[in-house]
């Protein structure tokens, strides 16, 4: 199968001209201008961005979460994915406490195994580091292809390790050459609050809020970082939200430490005033939560001053009979919220229509650096020759508006109902094939294939 794809607007990291990209097989052959091929398929994009396909490096699929589910299961999020123009997700492995890493791995393939539509990967999350999980950090690197490591600084009880352990699996990751990531929150700090508030009668989900203060995340930034530098390991921060925290990091690069950060869309563009709606603000409780508008400026300039490398989603839908569990006690909401399809167009609309953000900061923030920090580039995260050919072929001046009526999430609702967006995806490309063509989907379920990484690139 050969596809050529003509006169479209090509936009990388760090380049932007129009030409003609001749795909064969699973990936580019060539790129130029009035490239002569004998194509099986010709589309022709004038007037049209290709970007490299999305990558979301943050979803939750299929995921048992505070006693229910997340509402995606493999096939219905990364059929969403695609339509959002997103063509690689990573999802998280959540070790059980007591158990082994591998009996994680083991649970999640056979869920996710033959069912995906978009390409995936896994980060391993270790949630009881001892002598036995120690050990297997090779194997998974080495054999598994799974390079990264997810920690929880809060949910006590369930997911968080406490600083001992941390150091211990840094220690042990950097050794293997590995990267260690974390949910950066004072879980100590949370707890309190979750339950001063309780006791007190606060229940409505704005005390979801309440509880988990600036503070408590800058603190733990700040902590985990400081361990980074202490273990001289690569580190990430996943969703971080706010001013406090980010301000962690850019003292941290006063002693020449890199540290990756990721925000996710809903903290650029939504803020906290959301959970003054009495139970619908249900809808946002996600944790960290939504937080305040200088915070959504700080962010917006910590991807421009170089401090924020990617913007993910941390997609974890419920169905709104799920969220209502928790309707006479906030700590009983189930976490999260559902937007992997929607990453990209938000992101096109309000950063890049509304001048905040570059195209090609646009394409470093939901592709490059993603593939560069996880260990995929250059197979994903660019438009070049010899890369996969997921390509996303985005109509900047079409118009439409997000709706739980037309997305295809598997959440009876959207977070960002009725909301315009300026630009839309048209066509998605995963490895050579049509994927999805005006709002069609013309692949079938398994396509989507495993994506073993490689080591994270210390520098982007
Ligand atoms: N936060 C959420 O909101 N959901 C899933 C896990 C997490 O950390
Ligand atoms: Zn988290
Ligand atoms: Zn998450």
């Amino acid at each position: 199968m050969s596809v050529l794809i003509k006169n479209g607007r090509v936009i990388t990291a760090s380049e932007d001209y129009i030409a003609d990209i001749f795909v064969e097989g699973e990936k580019i052959s060539a790129i130029g201008r009035n490239l002569k091929a004998n194509a099986d398929e010709t589309i022709d994009v004038s007037g049209k961005f290709v970007f490299p396909g999305g990558i979301d490096p943050h979803v939750h699929l299929d995921m048992p979460f505070m006693g229910t589910f997340s509402s995606d299961n493999y096939e219905t999020g990364t059929l969403a994915a695609l339509y959002g123009g997103t063509t690689t997700v990573i999802d998280f492995i959540l070790q059980t406490q007591g158990k082994s890493l591998y009996s994680a791995l083991d649970e999640w393939r056979s869920r996710s195994d033959g069912n995906c539509y978009s390409d995936y990967s896994f980060h391993m999350a270790v949630t009881d580091f001892n002598d036995e999980t120690k050990k297997e950090i090779k194997d998974l690197i080495y054999k598994e292809g799974i390079t990264s490591f997810k920690t929880f600084m809060a949910y006590k009880g369930a997911l968080m390790i406490d600083d001992r352990q941390m150091i211990g699996l840094m220690n042990e990751v950097r050794d293997m050459g590995g990267l260690v990531t974390v949910h950066a929150t004072n879980g100590d700090m949370i707890d309190y609050l979750t339950a001063k508030h309780r006791s007190e009668g606060k229940l409505s989900p704005l005390y979801h809020y309440l509880s988990q203060p600036e503070i408590s995340e800058s603190e733990a930034a700040g902590r985990f970082v400081d361990m980074a530098y202490h273990t001289d390991v690569p580190c990430y921060i996943v969703h971080l939200t706010c001013e406090g925290a980010l301000n962690q990091v850019r003292d941290a690069t006063r002693r020449n430490q890199k540290v990756f950060v990721e925000t996710c869309i809903q903290y650029l563009i939504l803020d906290a005033s959301l959970y003054e709606k009495d139970f619908e603000g249900a809808k946002w409780v996600m944790s960290p939560p939504l937080r305040e508008k200088k915070d959504q400026a700080t962010l917006w300039a910590g991807i421009n001053q170089g401090l924020v490398q990617v913007v993910g989603t941390d997609h974890c839908p419920f169905e709104w009979k799920k969220k209502l569990m928790g309707e006479k006690d906030f700590s009983k909401i189930p976490n999260g919220h559902p937007a992997i399809e929607n990453r990209m167009e938000l992101l096109f609309s309000e950063g890049v229509d509304k001048g905040k953000i570059s195209l090609n900061s646009y394409v470093e923030v939901t592709s490059t650096n993603s593939a560069k920090i996880f260990g995929m580039f250059p197979q994903k995260g660019t438009v070049g020759i010899g890369s996969d050919a997921d390509l996303v072929i985005f109509d900047p001046k079409k118009k439409h508006t997000l709706s739980a009526r037309s997305h295809h999430m598997n959440v009876d609702y959207s977070a960002y109902e009725g909301r315009e967006v300026n630009g839309k995806v048209e066509t998605v490309l995963m490895r050579g094939n049509v994927a999805v063509h005006e709002n069609k989907v013309k692949i079938g379920k398994g396509y989507g294939k495993f994506i073993k990484r490689g080591k994270a690139s210390k520098i982007i």
